[in-house]
């Protein structure tokens, strides 16, 4: 069967740029999909074609995508990313991932052992909010979830990210590997601190003294990423086919815009990835905040209230004057004078940026994908500027705005009265709230005592109940296009 590997490409596609004979499994990655495909595949590809490094990768599969690790494998790891800006499009074809691995398909055993063998380096994550297994609102490990209680009664089986990390540290430590880094990916407020909690709080549950080999011998740099990259859907890969001449099921399209910002802290050495554009820091948070507040922020912003307006995209309610103003509004006026950044930052020019990215109408990005999982999003988006504003006693209307956005679209059902597909960890006792309250704005503080969602000092704070109140209401009455275009 033709494929990418094997097959003569277009001539607009960027062929591989270096000799992948001599790369070695150094990273080992849970969770490969197109997100990790077109971020940190793609800045390890750069590394490679820019040094004579052996950085390699292998990413594991833990739960969906059996077929993708199957096409994969079909085409020797190699795939393609598609670069669309508004006015052009680069094509490229990618060769870092140099193995790849799923627990359905090879077994436990061979997963665990690949975080045994003595090269490892480097044990990087994008397994989304969810996948830490966290309170979101407190960070700290739920030890309720059904899956850790689990995995922690049967370690040498896990089948949580946690458990595969736990136990493949546990077994490095039984055989006096060397140290290693985990590096989560995800979009969480100091990533690294999180996943460093919640792996440390696992193992002291499975063995004290492997959590303290952990501390040890471990490092948990945080780091921002970014780079907008929809699902892929059979358009998008009918397009990437076209472009690259053949049938790429492993090709990613993404906006041509990426960014990485790193915490210095690799206890086992790390490749170069700065000579691919990642910036490396001593401290990341600012620039955390900067993006969960700014960019993911205004796009939960944009997902509820655009969805709910009738919009599919992102770059639908881009085109909406109301919500372009109010979204720039949103970050300039209310997340940006919440931050603490370092000298020189021009958050203007960053909120115009953001601007023209969600704007790029080449770029299919759903509403209704940036909506998913709003129950771990929300507190990492939104909890750290409305605790600045409830200290300041400054206007926080459109995070109300938002939040009240979400409330209406997990009772499922649209403004024509139309199901909601909402997919979220806590959808059916989100959905179960609202309808004991119906579309009565008592729905808006049972919600807001949600902990895990809302911290109390939040949920309980009678400007926040009152604030979200007027929005939900507004929202209720007049709808969603209505209450944005009434925002001054
Ligand atoms: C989005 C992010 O789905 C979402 O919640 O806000 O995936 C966003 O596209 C990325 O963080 C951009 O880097």
């Amino acid at each position: 069967m033709h494929n990418i590997s094997n097959t003569k490409l277009n001539e607009e596609v960027r062929p591989l740029q270096y000799d992948r004979s001599s790369l070695k499994t150094r990273i080992i990655h849970l969770g490969c999909g197109a997100f990790h495909r077109a971020h940190q595949a793609v800045f390890t590809d750069e590394v490679l074609s820019k040094t004579q490094s052996n950085w390699g990768i292998c990413a594991i599969s833990l739960f969906s995508s059996q077929g993708l690790i199957k096409d994969l494998r079909n085409q020797e790891h190699l795939f393609s990313v598609v670069e669309k800006g508004s006015e052009s499009t680069n094509v490229k074809v990618i060769g870092s991932i140099k193995e790849t691995l799923h627990p359905a398909l090879d077994g436990v055993e061979a997963v665990l052992e690949k975080f045994a063998e003595p090269q490892i380096a480097i044990i990087s994550t994008t397994i989304t909010e969810k996948g830490y297994c966290i309170d979101p609102a407190t960070g700290t490990l739920d030890t309720n979830n059904p899956v850790i209680i689990e995995d922690i009664a049967q370690p040498n089986k896990p089948k949580s990210a946690l458990g595969y990390i736990v136990q493949g540290l546990k077994l490095r430590r039984d055989r006096q590997l060397p140290p290693v880094t985990v590096m989560s990916c995800d979009n969480l407020q100091e990533n690294g601190r999180v996943a460093k909690q919640a792996v440390l709080a696992f193992a002291r549950l499975v063995e004290p003294e492997l959590s303290q080999w952990i501390e040890n011998n471990v490092s948990f740099p945080n780091t921002m990423v970014d780079r907008i990259v929809p699902a892929t859907t059979p358009e998008t890969l009918d397009e990437i086919a076209r472009l690259v001449g053949v049938n790429d099921p492993c090709g990613v399209a993404c906006e041509p815009f990426r960014q990485w910002v790193i915490e210095d802290n690799f206890v086992a050495g790390r490749p170069s990835w700065d000579l691919a554009g990642a910036q490396f820091v001593d401290n990341v948070a600012p620039y955390e905040e900067m993006k969960l507040r700014m960019l993911n922020g205004s796009h939960s912003f944009l997902a509820y209230l655009g969805y709910l307006a009738g919009y599919s995209y992102i770059s639908d309610t881009m085109h909406d004057e109301g919500f372009k103003r109010t979204t720039l509004e949103l970050m300039m006026n209310t997340q940006a004078p919440s931050l603490n950044m370092p000298n020189g930052t021009d958050l203007n020019a960053y909120a115009n940026k953001l601007i023209d990215r969600f704007s790029n109408s080449n770029l299919k990005h759903k509403t209704w994908q940036i909506a998913m999982d709003g129950s771990q999003k929300i507190p990492q988006r939104f909890a750290g500027s409305l605790s600045y504003h409830l200290e300041n006693g400054s206007d926080f209307f459109l995070i109300a705005l938002a939040i009240a956005g979400w409330m209406k679209y997990v009772s499922a059902k649209d403004e024509q009265g139309n199901d909601i597909d909402v997919r979220d960890p806590m959808a059916e006792n989100l959905k179960r709230i609202s309808e004991q309250h119906g579309s009565d704005s008592t729905a808006v503080p049972a919600l807001l005592s949600i902990e895990s969602i809302f911290p109390t000092e939040i949920g309980s704070n009678p400007r926040v109940i009152d604030a979200v109140t007027r929005a939900y209401q507004t929202l209720i009455e007049n709808g969603s296009k209505a209450t944005i275009n009434s925002v001054d």
